[in-house]
């Protein structure tokens, strides 16, 4: 039934430029019109923006295949442990293979008025897989900053808190939505994928941020 179908596949308002997608079939809303924005406190939010992009699965698939994923680990106390996610990174988003992270990035730009070019990508298996309470690095060395991450696949709840401790504010992140920390998120805040009970299937996130010379 139509109306159950645009509850997971919102309609498109746009069509899709091949060109810039580099013939992948996705499309963002440039117009931003679905965004909410949540005030944390006087200084920091999150704008969250449902189905920003159209095609999350055709993405997903896409880099899947072809980013440089890598198995990372860590010591924690004494011992070496495998990091509980699989993890690929563009240093410079203007060298990667695809023009699709091109475009992604051109409209993030744009719209936040912040040259972004580093792109930081985690790859939650299933819902064994989370990230814990962290602000992101080098980026939280700056007052106030914008990052965008954007959500492929699998519905996770992402959490932010304060760094001092208090409530975790939830957003529910769908494949396809955007969720933006600005402000002093990473000054004063924490955030995390939790792992959790609930069977989960793949997740993607794609995390922005602007040129290393920007911040040191
Ligand atoms: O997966 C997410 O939504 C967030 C990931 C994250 O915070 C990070 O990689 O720094
Ligand atoms: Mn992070």
């Amino acid at each position: 039934m139509s109306h159950q179908q645009s509850l997971f596949s919102p309609i498109r308002t746009a069509a899709v430029d091949f060109e810039r997608t580099g013939g992948l079939d996705v499309v963002v809303d440039a117009s931003f019109g679905a965004a909410e924005r949540i005030q944390l406190d006087e200084r920091s939010w999150i704008t969250y923006v449902p189905g920003w992009l159209s095609g999350d699965e055709t993405l997903m698939r896409h880099l899947m295949t072809h980013a440089p994923w890598e198995q990372r680990s860590r010591w924690m106390y004494n011992r070496v442990v495998q990091e509980p996610r699989l993890t690929a990174e563009y240093p410079v988003i203007a060298e990667a293979p695809h023009p699709v992270l091109r475009y992604l990035t051109d409209e993030l730009s744009e719209h936040f008025g912040v040259a972004y070019s580093r792109l930081w990508m985690n790859w939650y298996r299933d819902n064994e897989d989370g990230t814990s309470w962290h602000a992101d690095r080098p980026v939280n060395k700056l007052d106030e900053v914008v990052i965008p991450v954007l959500s492929l696949g699998a519905t996770r709840r992402f959490l932010i808190k304060p760094d001092g401790g208090g409530r975790s504010t939830v957003i529910v992140t769908h494949g396809g939505d955007l969720v933006v920390m600005g402000g002093r998120c990473q000054k004063d805040y924490k955030h995390s994928v939790p792992k959790q009970r609930a069977a989960a299937g793949p997740r993607l996130s794609l995390n922005f941020s602007p040129r290393q010379s920007q911040i040191a």
